[in-house]
């Protein structure tokens, strides 16, 4: 663990260290610019807007409850408001943010599937409303130079490539598969546009739809990104968590494991379950992200292990007079603090924003608590053991 990073030349800007496998499960480093280091299996949390709603940048880095290496912050969002100009003549959004560990942005690829009815795809890139000027009708286009310049704006970390996004549910073979080619050409003007692969990461992003079949989309993609390999520090499997089957979810992303090479980090986007986590690190994820933990936590869910389904809503009546802590044993703000369930229930029935706190400092603090015993695990070569036991807990007491 202590060995220096060794950068190399043709991904200046990151150095990837295996550690330990277990199975297919892997414990690794990566060493990113500025000496900042994230050890996997990982769990970034959303900061859409440049802050993890609720939270300040001091909780999330110096509570040692939460302690995050990297978090995600998203390229449509920064461009809209206050604007990537602007981020990058604060000095970057880390120096924006006063935050000084892992940036990873996304490149806006997805937000054309949540934000659909805003948006209009064609070869050259995509063409928004911009929300904020609904009355004058100004659109705003996303091609993919554009994502990369502003991801060059906010100064990330690692930058994700501008990808052709289709729902994992759309009935439509052929939009599929010009998405997928579509990723690939604009994958290339995404490199092109870099223009600091010294100091940034750029990410490929495999799409493809659900098609594992031999010769389908996802080995068609991952043919693409083979041949460009020299020239990717990492990748991400893309597509997927949009309401698809789950053994279309892990049909998918136990193909893209098997095929991406093993010297660079996985990133699977958008999957945030702790059940999810568990078990696509079984199959050689190392990184993830998701709104849901922060989201929960401000519906008044807790995560939390050994119950199932896995959480507790605490608006329900049922915590009224629950005297415990959501989690014995947790560090985090809410139960080191000794908040009774029964308290966050009350703070929780009255919206008062110290409800969404508390829930978030201990949804982070559980996904942090969660990745921690995954690596443990891998390290100590007892994965398979440890994704047993985990499912056992979580439906310990479900009919
Ligand atoms: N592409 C991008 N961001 C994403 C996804 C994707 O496919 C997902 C998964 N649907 C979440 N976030 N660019
Ligand atoms: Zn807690």
């Amino acid at each position: 663990e202590g060995q220096e990073p060794e950068f190399k030349e043709d991904s200046p800007a990151l150095c990837f260290h295996v550690h330990a496998t277990s199975g297919r499960a892997r414990a690794t480093t990566l060493h990113l610019p500025s000496s900042r280091k994230v050890q996997t299996p990982i769990f970034m949390p959303v900061g859409t807007k440049g802050t993890i709603k609720a939270l300040t940048t001091e909780e999330i880095c110096n509570d040692p409850a939460l302690n995050c290496p990297i978090i995600l912050g998203n390229t449509y969002h920064l461009a809209l408001q206050p604007g990537t100009e602007l981020v990058r003549d604060m000095g970057g959004l880390h120096k924006f943010m006063r935050w000084d560990r892992g940036i990873l942005t996304d490149s806006g690829g997805f937000q054309m599937v949540s934000l659909l009815k805003l948006a209009e795809i064609t070869e050259d890139g995509v063409e928004f409303e911009n929300p904020f000027l609904k009355d004058s009708k100004e659109r705003m286009m996303l091609r993919p130079e554009d994502s990369i310049t502003h991801q060059n704006n906010i100064g990330s970390d690692i930058m994700m490539a501008l990808d052709d996004v289709v729902s994992s549910v759309t009935d439509n073979d052929e939009r599929f598969e010009i998405a997928t080619y579509r990723t690939l050409r604009w994958l290339d003007r995404c490199y092109a546009a870099h223009t600091r692969p010294k100091e940034q990461n750029l990410f490929a992003i495999v799409q493809g739809g659900l098609d594992t079949k031999v010769g389908g989309l996802r080995e068609k993609c991952l043919a693409g990104f083979r041949a460009r390999d020299k020239m990717i520090p990492g990748y991400a499997i893309g597509g997927l968590a949009g309401g698809e089957s789950k053994e279309d979810f892990w049909k998918v992303v136990n193909q893209c494991c098997k095929s991406l090479p093993d010297d660079k980090p996985r990133y699977l986007m958008g999957v945030g379950y702790p059940l999810d986590l568990v078990v696509c690190s079984a199959l050689g994820v190392d990184m993830y992200d998701c709104v849901y933990p922060t989201r929960t936590a401000r519906f008044g869910v807790a995560l939390v292990p050994g119950e199932a389904p896995g959480t507790l809503r605490l608006k329900s009546n049922e915590f009224s007079e629950d005297t415990r802590v959501i989690m014995e044993g947790c560090e985090c703000a809410a139960c080191k603090g000794g908040y009774s369930r029964a308290r966050l229930h009350t703070l929780l029935k009255r919206n008062n924003p110290l409800a969404a706190t508390l829930m978030t400092n201990h949804n982070i603090a559980y996904m942090m608590y969660l990745v921690r015993g995954m690596r443990k695990a891998i390290m100590e070569d007892r994965y398979a053991s440890y994704v047993k036991d985990f499912i056992n807990d979580q439906f310990r007491g479900s009919a």
